[in-house]
């Protein structure tokens, strides 16, 4: 069980204006500034705590949302095998929901709240699970490319300034790698011993996933509202520019092993700055998507909300199992 919410801060401690600001400020800011980690019980500023509830709510939010996309091809996988390996990685997915979720709380925010958020839609969660998952070849994709991506945005999180979120990410890079690599694993099969059409099936997977994974590291640094403050509190380390880059240089030569083309003509390697090029983002389709339009964030947002719904029976008995409990009914 992860029990980080049972570090949570006193409620009560968490509305007192504080004996003298400016001092624990200051204090504060020394503190990020020598690279330390901040715990849950430590004073804060608000912003500073908003921040991270916003960032790791929807963090949590995109881990159980990505159960989704996968999730629809369990019952489908080709064999016992990939069945075995895809239900494996889905559950995980949960678990850094739970981690995450867990980090959130310690900050002075319920589970109920954060839910109520996303359902609502007021919180976010990543662009990337508004798109289909219509082959079989996107499952190993998502885990190539988009497990990827977020191994390249969550490795540096690792050492954010908030210790609770940093700890839960060590736990979910460790579990990221081995999704990444069983991705690549199952396209590299398809790849070098399937045949003609599931060969075509993987490119058709890849043209479709490559544009929206890259736009996973979210808006241009300069079109970035949060960057330049989360960066000075040391929540973000890396730039979104320079991650999509990192990414970027990364893959085109696992795509040259795997042997399938990025579909973007103006990538290139440049000399001079030591990476590759690329074409233009289509941030307006990133903007849509974000908005509620991408091609399926109303089916997402559905499947929640019913799954929630649905599982209402069981939160009412565990609660009642827990008061029973702590009245001794049980013993
Ligand atoms: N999608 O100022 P910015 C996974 C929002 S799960 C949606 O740069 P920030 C996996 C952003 O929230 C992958 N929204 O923001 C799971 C902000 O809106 P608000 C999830 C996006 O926070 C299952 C606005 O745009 N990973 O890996 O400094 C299976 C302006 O952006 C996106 C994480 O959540 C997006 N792509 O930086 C497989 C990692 N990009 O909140 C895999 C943790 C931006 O002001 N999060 N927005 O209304 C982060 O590292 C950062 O929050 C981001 C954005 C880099 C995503």
């Amino acid at each position: 069980m992860y029990t980080q919410a049972l570090d949570a801060p006193d409620p009560d401690a968490l509305r007192a204006p504080p004996a003298d600001a400016s001092q624990l400020q200051q204090r504060f800011d020394a503190r990020i500034d020598a690279g330390d980690f901040i715990e849950a019980k430590d004073w804060m500023p608000e912003h500073y705590r908003k921040t991270l509830v916003r960032q790791i709510s929807q963090h949590a939010h995109s881990e159980i949302v990505g159960m989704l996309p996968e999730g629809n091809w369990i019952s489908r996988a080709p064999t016992l095998k990939r069945k075995a390996i895809l239900l494996a990685k889905v559950q995980d997915e949960g678990g850094h929901g739970l981690y995450l979720y867990a980090a959130a709380e310690t900050l002075g925010t319920s589970r109920d709240q954060m839910i109520d958020a996303l359902h609502s839609g007021k919180a976010k969660y990543s662009s990337i699970f508004n798109y289909p998952t219509l082959t079989w070849a996107d499952v190993g994709t998502i885990g190539w490319l988009v497990d990827g991506a977020a191994i390249m945005n969550q490795v540096p999180l690792c050492r954010c300034s908030y210790a609770p979120y940093a700890r839960a990410m060590i736990r979910i890079c460790r579990e990221e790698s081995f999704h990444q690599r069983q991705g690549f694993e199952s396209l590299l099969t398809m790849m070098q011993h399937g045949t003609d059409a599931q060969r075509a099936m993987v490119q058709d997977a890849v043209d479709r996933w490559w544009w929206p994974s890259i736009m996973m590291f979210g808006p241009p640094d300069d079109q970035s509202p949060n960057s330049a403050q989360s960066m000075r509190w040391g929540i973000k380390r890396i730039s979104n520019d320079e991650l999509r880059q990192k990414f970027i240089d990364a893959t085109v030569d696992q795509a040259k092993v795997l042997g399938v083309t990025l579909p973007d003509p103006d990538l290139k390697w440049n000399e001079e700055r030591g990476h590759h090029d690329h074409g233009t983002i289509d941030w307006d389709e990133f903007k849509r998507v974000l908005a509620g339009d991408g091609p399926c964030n109303r089916e997402r947002l559905a499947a929640r909300v019913k799954a929630w719904d649905e599982g209402a029976w069981v939160r009412e008995a565990a609660l009642a199992h827990a008061a029973k409990h702590a009245a001794g009914a049980d013993a």
